[in-house]
């Protein structure tokens, strides 16, 4: 296996070796990914912690959600003995490592961890990363977050087994859509085939990541779909607490919402408001190219990328709709 993958490196070659130099130094190291964490973030520092441990790292992984629960979708990855809550967390790590997380804020509660840190080492795709942290292994044209953290393990001198894999695997098919967005390169399918390679199982975790749901999302979903609006290129619904609590639906269980209402042909941007068990409004956005919602959305102090992008709001549908439009206006 080579050492650099088969890309381009866009990561500067002295970050990788400060960062292989952090980490061969390290006994204890914490990773972290961002808040609500998806496949990418969840699997990349899964995958990476699996490397570490077999280093003879003592490795402690974690998210920074006040309601500290690995997403249903995500319960089959392999590796969550490695995980604790933010309250087990070691308040000052000596080495930090963070995934898929473009701003010190998506670390939520684990944020004071972060900057009591020693060193941090930042794993990420976002272009909007603000390059917070000591060490950036930041790459804006990766697909995923699970690419860097392939190419750190090859560097590390890891070998890819099928738990490994099985992580890595549902980040690249999280971040990509199954292989059908624009960032789909001859790279990505050039891991992928690295990934199935280890005789992982691509149908178990395409049923669970994407072909499984309890009875009660579709009664959720029939009620975002009942007051779906269409208005000038924009197609838009929202879901309240009140539509979940009828079914005991966890907020986590909404994200897939967003995929049916963007496929409307009359539609070039497609938003969904869902409300979260604070109240706050968690606004996802999806583009299909001609407007950058990464650029509305970081308006409205959110972050993302071009085509997918997300903020939280804290005003009502209304009002939050109307603040919508008005970015939208200026993209
Ligand atoms: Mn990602």
């Amino acid at each position: 296996m080579s050492s650099c993958a088969t890309e381009p490196c866009a990561v500067p070659e002295a970050a990788w070796r400060r960062a292989l130099k952090l980490i061969g130094q390290a006994d204890e190291i914490a990773l972290s990914c961002h808040v609500s964490p998806d496949g990418d973030a969840l699997g990349s520092m899964l995958a990476v912690g699996f490397v570490l441990r077999s280093m003879g790292k003592r490795v402690v992984a974690s998210f920074g959600d006040r309601q500290f629960a690995v997403p249903r979708l995500l319960r089959f990855l392999p590796g969550q003995d490695m995980l604790v809550p933010p309250k087990d967390y070691p308040a000052a790590p000596e080495l930090m490592i963070t995934f898929d997380s473009s701003t010190f804020e998506r670390l939520g509660l684990l944020r004071d961890h972060t900057a009591a840190a020693r060193e941090v080492i930042v794993v990420d795709h976002h272009l909007s990363n603000a390059g917070f942290g000591t060490v950036g292994l930041i790459d804006g044209t990766a697909a995923a977050t699970a690419m860097l953290a392939e190419q750190l393990i090859y560097r590390l001198g890891g070998r890819l087994d099928r738990d490994i894999a099985t992580c890595l695997y549902a980040g690249l098919v999280t971040d990509t859509g199954s292989f059908r967005h624009s960032s789909t390169t001859p790279a990505v399918h050039q891991m992928a085939a690295r990934l199935v390679a280890t005789g992982l199982r691509t149908d178990e975790i395409a049923r669970e990541l994407w072909d499984r749901s309890p009875f009660g999302y579709l009664k959720v979903l029939a009620a975002a779909l009942d007051r779906v609006t269409l208005e000038d290129g924009l197609v838009w619904t929202y879901v309240t607490r009140v539509d979940r609590a009828a079914y005991g639906l966890p907020y986590a269980e909404l994200e897939g919402i967003i995929d049916i209402v963007r496929r409307t042909d009359e539609a070039q941007v497609a938003v969904v408001l869902k409300e979260d068990d604070q109240g706050a409004w968690q606004v996802s956005i999806r583009s299909k190219g001609a407007v950058d919602v990464g650029a509305v959305s970081a308006a409205l102090g959110g972050g993302g990328h071009h085509n997918a992008a997300g903020y939280t709001a804290h005003d009502t549908v209304e009002e939050t709709m109307v603040k919508f439009r008005r970015e939208l206006g200026k993209a």
